[in-house]
Protein backbone atom coordinates (compact mmCIF):
# COMPACT_ATOMS: atom_id res chain seq x y z
CA UNK A 1 0.00 0.00 0.00
CA UNK A 2 1.60 3.54 -1.16
CA UNK A 3 1.14 6.35 1.16
CA UNK A 4 -2.02 8.56 -0.11
CA UNK A 5 -1.31 12.48 0.60
CA UNK A 6 -5.21 13.70 2.23
CA UNK A 7 -5.72 17.51 2.22
CA UNK A 8 -8.79 19.29 4.22
CA UNK A 9 -9.68 22.54 3.22
CA UNK A 10 -12.94 25.46 3.37
CA UNK A 11 -13.77 28.59 4.42
CA UNK A 12 -13.86 30.64 7.51
CA UNK A 13 -15.86 28.89 9.79
CA UNK A 14 -16.41 25.40 7.73
CA UNK A 15 -15.52 23.30 10.62
CA UNK A 16 -12.35 21.88 9.67
CA UNK A 17 -10.81 21.62 13.22
CA UNK A 18 -13.95 20.24 14.11
CA UNK A 19 -14.12 17.65 11.06
CA UNK A 20 -9.80 16.91 11.17
CA UNK A 21 -10.25 14.05 14.13
CA UNK A 22 -13.40 12.71 13.10
CA UNK A 23 -11.58 12.14 9.62
CA UNK A 24 -8.17 10.83 11.07
CA UNK A 25 -10.34 8.38 13.19
CA UNK A 26 -12.20 7.14 10.19
CA UNK A 27 -8.82 6.67 8.82
CA UNK A 28 -7.30 5.00 11.19
CA UNK A 29 -9.93 2.85 11.89
CA UNK A 30 -9.19 1.36 8.51
CA UNK A 31 -5.56 -0.16 10.24
CA UNK A 32 -3.94 2.30 8.34
CA UNK A 33 -1.07 4.36 9.59
CA UNK A 34 -1.62 8.02 9.22
CA UNK A 35 0.33 11.43 10.11
CA UNK A 36 -2.06 14.82 11.04
CA UNK A 37 -0.43 17.87 9.84
CA UNK A 38 -1.26 21.24 9.12
CA UNK A 39 -0.59 24.69 6.85
CA UNK A 40 0.86 27.03 7.48
CA UNK A 41 2.75 25.32 9.88
CA UNK A 42 3.75 21.72 10.52
CA UNK A 43 7.24 21.79 11.52
CA UNK A 44 8.61 24.18 14.13
CA UNK A 45 10.01 26.52 11.61
CA UNK A 46 6.56 26.57 9.09
CA UNK A 47 4.78 27.19 12.96
CA UNK A 48 6.91 30.45 13.14
CA UNK A 49 6.17 31.10 9.76
CA UNK A 50 2.56 31.11 10.82
CA UNK A 51 2.29 33.20 13.59
CA UNK A 52 3.70 36.21 11.22
CA UNK A 53 1.32 35.04 8.76
CA UNK A 54 -2.25 35.18 11.24
CA UNK A 55 -0.68 37.86 13.43
CA UNK A 56 -3.05 40.80 13.26
CA UNK A 57 -0.75 43.63 14.25
CA UNK A 58 1.20 42.51 10.82
CA UNK A 59 -1.22 44.35 8.73
CA UNK A 60 1.52 46.01 6.67
CA UNK A 61 2.21 42.78 5.20
CA UNK A 62 2.11 42.90 1.06
CA UNK A 63 0.90 40.49 -0.82
CA UNK A 64 3.58 38.95 -1.92
CA UNK A 65 5.35 38.56 1.14
CA UNK A 66 2.02 36.79 2.30
CA UNK A 67 2.20 34.56 -0.54
CA UNK A 68 6.16 33.85 -0.53
CA UNK A 69 5.83 32.91 3.02
CA UNK A 70 3.37 30.53 2.30
CA UNK A 71 5.20 28.77 -0.12
CA UNK A 72 8.38 28.93 2.28
CA UNK A 73 6.38 27.38 4.83
CA UNK A 74 5.51 24.54 2.16
CA UNK A 75 8.43 23.57 1.21
CA UNK A 76 10.07 23.32 5.13
CA UNK A 77 7.02 21.05 5.61
CA UNK A 78 7.34 18.86 2.28
CA UNK A 79 10.91 18.39 2.99
CA UNK A 80 10.41 17.36 6.69
CA UNK A 81 7.27 16.25 7.20
CA UNK A 82 5.01 15.46 4.39
CA UNK A 83 7.67 13.66 1.78
CA UNK A 84 9.50 11.37 4.43
CA UNK A 85 6.04 10.33 5.72
CA UNK A 86 4.65 9.47 2.01
CA UNK A 87 8.03 7.49 1.37
CA UNK A 88 7.78 5.61 4.45
CA UNK A 89 3.84 4.24 3.21
CA UNK A 90 2.24 6.71 5.66
CA UNK A 91 -0.81 8.43 4.61
CA UNK A 92 -0.80 11.90 5.07
CA UNK A 93 -3.69 14.48 6.54
CA UNK A 94 -2.91 18.16 5.75
CA UNK A 95 -5.28 20.56 7.16
CA UNK A 96 -4.91 23.36 3.91
CA UNK A 97 -2.80 23.00 1.38
CA UNK A 98 -1.92 24.19 -2.02
CA UNK A 99 -5.27 25.11 -3.02
CA UNK A 100 -6.10 27.52 -0.16
CA UNK A 101 -3.43 29.48 -1.71
CA UNK A 102 -5.51 29.57 -4.99
CA UNK A 103 -8.62 30.18 -2.98
CA UNK A 104 -6.78 33.09 -0.67
CA UNK A 105 -3.85 34.82 -2.28
CA UNK A 106 -5.43 33.76 -6.06
CA UNK A 107 -9.09 34.62 -4.95
CA UNK A 108 -9.07 36.47 -1.88
CA UNK A 109 -6.03 39.20 -2.83
CA UNK A 110 -6.42 38.65 -6.73
CA UNK A 111 -2.85 37.34 -7.26
CA UNK A 112 -2.37 36.12 -10.62
CA UNK A 113 -3.20 32.43 -10.57
CA UNK A 114 -0.22 31.75 -13.22
CA UNK A 115 2.07 33.21 -10.65
CA UNK A 116 0.90 30.82 -7.61
CA UNK A 117 1.44 27.95 -10.58
CA UNK A 118 4.93 28.49 -11.22
CA UNK A 119 5.64 28.79 -7.30
CA UNK A 120 3.41 25.43 -6.71
CA UNK A 121 5.72 23.89 -9.13
CA UNK A 122 9.14 24.98 -7.84
CA UNK A 123 8.20 24.19 -4.41
CA UNK A 124 6.34 20.79 -5.17
CA UNK A 125 7.38 19.53 -8.26
CA UNK A 126 4.87 17.16 -9.16
CA UNK A 127 3.36 16.79 -5.43
CA UNK A 128 0.01 17.28 -5.54
CA UNK A 129 -2.91 16.21 -3.17
CA UNK A 130 -4.09 12.59 -3.80
CA UNK A 131 -7.85 13.70 -2.31
CA UNK A 132 -9.05 17.26 -1.04
CA UNK A 133 -11.89 17.63 1.07
CA UNK A 134 -13.69 20.79 0.50
CA UNK A 135 -15.78 21.39 3.04
CA UNK A 136 -18.08 24.27 1.79
CA UNK A 137 -19.97 26.17 3.15
CA UNK A 138 -22.03 29.73 2.68
CA UNK A 139 -19.97 32.95 3.64
CA UNK A 140 -22.74 33.79 6.21
CA UNK A 141 -22.80 30.66 7.60
CA UNK A 142 -19.34 30.66 8.00
CA UNK A 143 -18.37 34.08 9.70
CA UNK A 144 -21.67 33.69 11.97
CA UNK A 145 -19.89 30.74 13.46
CA UNK A 146 -16.38 31.84 14.36
CA UNK A 147 -17.96 35.47 15.55
CA UNK A 148 -19.98 32.85 17.86
CA UNK A 149 -16.57 31.05 18.67
CA UNK A 150 -14.28 33.93 18.54
CA UNK A 151 -16.66 34.95 22.33
CA UNK A 152 -15.27 31.92 23.70
CA UNK A 153 -11.97 32.02 22.17
CA UNK A 154 -10.64 35.77 22.06
CA UNK A 155 -8.91 37.52 19.31
CA UNK A 156 -9.78 37.08 15.06
CA UNK A 157 -6.27 36.47 12.95
CA UNK A 158 -4.89 38.59 10.14
CA UNK A 159 -7.16 36.26 8.05
CA UNK A 160 -10.29 36.86 9.80
CA UNK A 161 -10.41 40.12 10.11
CA UNK A 162 -11.03 40.47 6.38
CA UNK A 163 -14.26 41.54 4.74
CA UNK A 164 -17.15 38.41 3.54
CA UNK A 165 -16.66 40.13 -0.36
CA UNK A 166 -13.02 38.50 -0.01
CA UNK A 167 -14.72 35.15 1.43
CA UNK A 168 -16.57 34.74 -1.19
CA UNK A 169 -14.14 35.30 -3.57
CA UNK A 170 -12.15 32.45 -1.55
CA UNK A 171 -15.33 30.48 -1.94
CA UNK A 172 -15.92 30.65 -5.56
CA UNK A 173 -12.41 30.26 -6.05
CA UNK A 174 -12.50 26.57 -4.04
CA UNK A 175 -15.64 25.95 -5.85
CA UNK A 176 -14.40 26.44 -9.52
CA UNK A 177 -11.16 24.33 -8.76
CA UNK A 178 -13.15 21.63 -7.66
CA UNK A 179 -15.17 21.54 -10.74
CA UNK A 180 -11.60 22.01 -12.44
CA UNK A 181 -10.07 18.88 -10.60
CA UNK A 182 -12.66 16.13 -10.19
CA UNK A 183 -10.49 13.68 -9.61
CA UNK A 184 -9.16 15.21 -6.96
CA UNK A 185 -11.98 17.13 -4.72
CA UNK A 186 -14.72 15.71 -3.21
CA UNK A 187 -17.49 18.83 -1.85
CA UNK A 188 -19.15 18.28 1.53
CA UNK A 189 -22.16 20.43 2.48
CA UNK A 190 -20.50 22.04 5.86
CA UNK A 191 -24.10 24.01 6.05
CA UNK A 192 -25.39 20.55 7.70
CA UNK A 193 -25.74 19.70 10.80
CA UNK A 194 -22.02 18.01 12.45
CA UNK A 195 -23.84 14.50 12.42
CA UNK A 196 -24.54 14.85 8.96
CA UNK A 197 -21.44 16.50 7.83
CA UNK A 198 -19.88 13.48 9.80
CA UNK A 199 -21.96 11.17 7.84
CA UNK A 200 -20.74 12.62 3.87
CA UNK A 201 -17.27 12.26 5.25
CA UNK A 202 -17.73 8.64 6.39
CA UNK A 203 -19.38 7.49 3.13
CA UNK A 204 -16.97 9.55 0.83
CA UNK A 205 -13.66 8.08 3.33
CA UNK A 206 -15.16 4.48 3.31
CA UNK A 207 -15.56 4.71 -0.99
CA UNK A 208 -12.30 6.15 -1.28
CA UNK A 209 -9.92 3.94 1.20
CA UNK A 210 -12.04 0.63 -0.75
CA UNK A 211 -10.80 1.80 -3.86
CA UNK A 212 -7.21 2.51 -2.74
CA UNK A 213 -6.17 -0.29 -0.22
CA UNK A 214 -5.46 -3.93 -0.25
CA UNK A 215 -5.83 -6.75 1.80
N1 LIG B 1 -4.16 30.34 4.51
C1 LIG B 1 -3.68 29.07 4.69
C2 LIG B 1 -3.88 31.03 3.35
O1 LIG B 1 -4.29 32.19 3.20
N2 LIG B 1 -3.12 30.43 2.37
C3 LIG B 1 -2.61 29.18 2.51
O2 LIG B 1 -1.91 28.69 1.61
C4 LIG B 1 -2.89 28.46 3.73
C5 LIG B 1 -2.34 27.08 3.91
C6 LIG B 1 -5.19 29.79 8.90
C7 LIG B 1 -5.42 30.78 7.82
O3 LIG B 1 -4.41 30.66 6.83
C8 LIG B 1 -4.96 30.98 5.57
C9 LIG B 1 -6.39 30.52 5.65
C10 LIG B 1 -6.75 30.68 7.11
O4 LIG B 1 -7.41 31.91 7.29
P1 LIG B 1 -6.50 27.66 9.53
O5 LIG B 1 -6.06 27.70 10.92
O6 LIG B 1 -6.60 26.34 8.86
O7 LIG B 1 -5.59 28.53 8.56
O8 LIG B 1 -7.88 28.44 9.36
P2 LIG B 1 -9.26 28.43 10.00
O9 LIG B 1 -10.22 28.63 8.88
O10 LIG B 1 -9.30 29.44 11.11
O11 LIG B 1 -9.42 26.95 10.54
P3 LIG B 1 -10.16 26.30 11.72
O12 LIG B 1 -10.16 24.84 11.39
O13 LIG B 1 -9.62 26.74 13.02
O14 LIG B 1 -11.59 26.88 11.66
P4 LIG B 1 -12.91 26.40 11.08
O15 LIG B 1 -12.94 25.73 9.80
O16 LIG B 1 -13.67 27.67 11.17
O17 LIG B 1 -13.42 25.26 12.06
P5 LIG B 1 -13.99 25.07 13.49
O18 LIG B 1 -14.04 23.63 13.58
O19 LIG B 1 -13.22 25.86 14.49
O20 LIG B 1 -15.51 25.60 13.41
C11 LIG B 1 -15.89 26.92 13.70
C12 LIG B 1 -17.09 26.91 14.66
O21 LIG B 1 -18.22 26.30 14.03
C13 LIG B 1 -18.72 25.22 14.81
C14 LIG B 1 -17.57 24.80 15.72
O22 LIG B 1 -18.05 24.22 16.91
C15 LIG B 1 -16.86 26.14 15.96
O23 LIG B 1 -17.46 26.83 17.01
N3 LIG B 1 -19.12 24.17 13.86
C16 LIG B 1 -20.40 23.91 13.53
N4 LIG B 1 -21.55 24.46 13.93
C17 LIG B 1 -22.68 23.95 13.36
N5 LIG B 1 -22.73 22.95 12.43
C18 LIG B 1 -21.58 22.37 12.02
N6 LIG B 1 -21.62 21.42 11.09
C19 LIG B 1 -20.34 22.86 12.56
N7 LIG B 1 -19.03 22.54 12.36
C20 LIG B 1 -18.31 23.36 13.15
Amino acid sequence: MSGKFITLEGGEGAGKSTALAFIAQEIRNHGIELILTREPGGTPLGEKLRELLLDYKNDLMCDDTELLLMFAARAQHLAQVIEPALQSDQWVLCDRFTDATYAYQGGGRGIDLQRIAQLEQWVQGDRRPDLTLLLDVPVEIGLHRITTRQETQGQRDRFERERSSFFDKVRQTYLGRARQYPQQYRIIDASQSLDAVQQQLQQVLSAYINQNTFT
